[in-house]
C-alpha cells in the first residue's frame, strides 16, 4: 500500500496545479525533514515524474510518466472515497483475486488495486481476459454498497456506464455498450467487466468491480483468436492515450453516479445506460447456463434485467448471459 506521506505529498502538488511549491512548506506539511522532502521527490524522479527544483522557490511537477502507479493515479485524482487507497503491482496474477483477500481483511470503500500486468486475468465464468504489461488499465475497485445481493448486477451497468462517460470526457469517443458487461467501438470489445461478491444471505458484504480497458494496444499485439472482436481507444482514436487520466476519470464518474445510485436507486442510471445501449430493439440470441433464448431485445427493466421478447410473444426475463447480437 502507498505510504501516508507520499499521498499527502501528490495531493499537495495536485492542489499547486503546477506552481511551485517551497521544500519549507512541504516539510511542514507533511512533518518530515528537509532531507526526507527530498528523498521523496528524488522517488518521484525514478518513477519517471519530471520535477523542477529552483532554489528559494521550491519544487514543482512538469510532466506525469504513462504510468499507472498509486502516484499517478493520485497525483489530480478528484473523487473523495474511490482510489483513496491504491494497491499497486507490477505483476499479479489476478487484481480480482488480491481484491478478494484485502477486502475479507476488512479493506476500505473505494480501496482500488491496479496492475501493469495480469499473467491469469479472467472474465465471466473463469474465462481467460488477456492483460498485457504496458497497455491496459486492470484494475479492481472494492465496494460496500449497503444492498441486497440480487442488485449486484446493476453495480455492472452503473460501471459500463461510468466507463463510457469517462472515454466519452478523455477521448471524445463513443462507446456502446452490450448488455451486461461489454463496451464496444465499432463493434468490437475494448472494455469488459467482471462484477463479484462477498456476501451474506441478505446483505452484500464488499462489491469487487473487475475492469479491463484496452487503451494502448496496436492490433497486432493482440492474440489472434481475438484480433476480430477486440479494439484499444487507441485504435479507435489513432493517437494514445494516457491511462493515469483515464483511471482518474473513470474514478471521478464513478463516484457520482455510485452516490446518486445509493441516494436514488437503479433509476437514474438505467436512463443514462439506455443512452449508451446498443441492444435494444435488435434481434438477439442470449446464451444462457440454462440454454439459448432468441428475440428482440426490448430493453432492461427497473432493476436491470434485460427483456427479450420471443417470436410467440412471450417476454424472458433474462439475469445473465452473453449476447449476440
Ligand atoms: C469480461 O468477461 O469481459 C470481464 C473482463 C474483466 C477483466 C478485468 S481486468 C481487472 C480484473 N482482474 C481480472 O482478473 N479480471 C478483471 P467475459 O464477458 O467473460 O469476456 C471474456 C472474453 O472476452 C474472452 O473469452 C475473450 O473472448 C475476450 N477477451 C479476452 N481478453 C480480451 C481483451 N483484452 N479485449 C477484448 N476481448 C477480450
Amino acid at each position: 500500500m502507498q505510504s501516508e506521506t507520499r499521498r499527502k505529498l501528490l495531493e499537495l502538488f495536485s492542489q499547486a496545479k503546477g506552481d511551485f511549491i517551497s521544500g519549507q512548506k512541504i516539510s511542514e506539511i507533511l512533518g518530515c525533514s528537509r532531507t526526507a522532502v527530498w528523498k521523496h521527490i528524488e522517488d518521484l524522479r525514478k518513477e519517471g515524474f519530471e520535477l523542477e527544483a529552483v532554489r528559494r522557490r521550491g519544487y514543482r511537477i512538469i510532466k506525469t510518466p504513462d504510468k499507472i502507479t498509486a502516484n499517478e493515479i493520485q497525483f489530480g485524482l478528484k473523487t473523495e472515497v474511490l482510489g483513496r487507497h491504491i494497491y499497486f503491482e507490477e505483476e499479479v496474477d489476478s487484481t480480482q483475486k488480491i481484491a478478494h483477500k484485502l477486502a475479507y481483511e476488512g479493506a476500505p470503500e473505494g480501496t482500488l488495486v491496479v496492475a501493469e500486468l495480469q499473467k491469469a486475468g479472467r472474465g465471466r465464468l473463469n474465462r481467460t481476459w488477456f492483460s498485457p504489461k504496458g497497455t491496459g488499465i486492470w484494475m479492481s475497485l472494492i465496494l460496500r454498497p449497503p444492498i441486497p445481493p440480487q442488485k449486484a448486477p446493476q453495480l455492472t451497468l452503473l460501471t459500463a456506464v461510468a466507463i463510457s462517460q469517462a472515454i466519452q470526457e478523455v477521448t471524445g469517443l463513443v462507446p456502446d455498450i452490450k448488455w451486461p458487461n461489454d463496451i464496444l467501438m465499432n463493434g468490437k470489445k475494448c472494455v469488459g467487466i467482471l462484477t463479484e461478491l462477498q456476501a451474506e444471505l441478505d446483505q452484500v458484504r464488499s462489491v469487487i468491480v473487475g475492469m479491463g480497458v484496452n487503451v494502448n494496444h496496436q492490433l497486432s499485439e493482440f492474440p489472434e483468436e481475438i484480433q476480430s472482436v477486440a479494439t484499444s481507444l487507441a485504435i479507435e482514436k489513432g493517437s494514445p492515450i494516457k491511462r493515469a487520466e483515464l483511471i482518474q476519470e473513470i474514478l471521478f464518474k464513478f463516484e457520482t453516479l455510485y452516490h446518486q445510485y445509493l441516494q436514488h436507486g437503479f433509476l437514474p442510471i438505467k436512463l443514462l445506460w439506455e443512452g449508451y445501449a446498443i441492444s435494444i430493439g435488435r434481434e438477439v440470441v442470449a446464451r444462457t447456463l440454462h440454454g439459448n433464448v432468441k428475440g428482440k431485445a426490448l430493453g432492461i427493466t427497473d432493476e436491470g434485467v434485460l427483456m427479450l421478447e420471443a417470436a410467440d410473444g412471450t417476454i424472458h426475463y433474462i439475469h445473465s448471459a452473453d449476447i449476440e447480437l
